[in-house]
């Protein structure tokens, strides 16, 4: 049997399946990745994504964070692509148990899905960190220079920045989502950002998927590899 047959009986027989997404899943809605050749890591800037986005250079040089975050990492506008439909699919059929995604880009709820535990937090969230009032993204993107509330402090998104530990709640959520799924799909993810990438380790069946367009770490743990772009096989699915 050729593996997009194996992946579809997978699929029907399956009925708590656990979607572990990445960047990938949202380039066909014109979001870049990081990782890609056409990612934000091959374009030129002073700095690696990774430096400009973690805490450290957040509390020290707030004013490049924040035009970095403005021009590159806030995806406003951008609709679901046939991935994240399907996805919500499936859980509107009583299929998929939960997508568990390192994605900021709210998308997949966007497509309609429920039950999606945001590993890295959502660029839709938006808090003062002196008076905790909210603000939606548009605040952030019409700001000029730091955002600032009308209290006075910084209106930081509510994503985890690198060298910032994830939500308690989150990790809880997503291991025991992984842990009772029957078929873990991996889409669209480098694996190679932690500890994110570990929580592969907590699925305990046999039909771990992976679909992703470059080869990952995990590659041969898996029980069916496919590289391959998503819209590929899930327009087929
Ligand atoms: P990554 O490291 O950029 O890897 C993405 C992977 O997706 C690459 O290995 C690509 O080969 C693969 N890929 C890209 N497009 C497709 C496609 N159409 N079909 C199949 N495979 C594809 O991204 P990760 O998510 O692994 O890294 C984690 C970081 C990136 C997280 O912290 C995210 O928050 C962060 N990020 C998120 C977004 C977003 O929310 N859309 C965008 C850019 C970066």
């Amino acid at each position: 049997m050729d593996k997009l047959e194996t992946l579809k009986n997978w699929i029907s027989e399956s009925s708590r399946i656990v979607a572990f997404t990445g960047a990938g899943v949202s380039t066909e809605s014109g979001i870049k990745d990081f990782r890609s050749v056409d990612g934000l890591y091959n374009q030129k800037f002073e700095y690696p994504p990774e430096t400009i986005i973690s805490h450290s250079f957040y509390e020290r040089n707030p004013e490049y964070f924040f035009r970095f975050y403005r021009e590159k990492m806030l995806p406003l506008g951008f609709s679901p692509n046939i991935t994240h439909r399907v996805l919500a699919r499936w859980e509107a059929e009583g299929r998929l148990q939960a997508v568990v995604t390192q994605n900021i880009d709210g998308l997949h709820q966007k497509a309609g899905s429920q039950r999606v535990h945001e590993l890295h937090g959502s660029v839709l969230r938006n808090y003062c960190v002196r008076c905790r009032r909210f603000y939606p993204a548009e605040f952030i993107r019409d700001a000029q220079g730091v955002p600032r509330c009308s209290c006075g402090g910084i209106v930081k998104p509510d994503v985890v920045l690198y060298e910032e530990g994830l939500d308690q709640a989150v990790i809880e959520q997503s291991v025991m989502a992984i842990r009772r799924a029957d078929l873990l799909l991996v889409l669209g993810t480098s694996l190679t950002v932690y500890p994110a990438a570990g929580f592969l380790h907590y699925y305990r069946g046999n039909r771990l998927v992976l679909i992703n367009r470059d080869e990952t770490p995990y590659d041969h743990s898996a029980d069916l590899v496919f590289h391959q772009s998503l819209g590929e096989i899930f327009s087929k699915l």
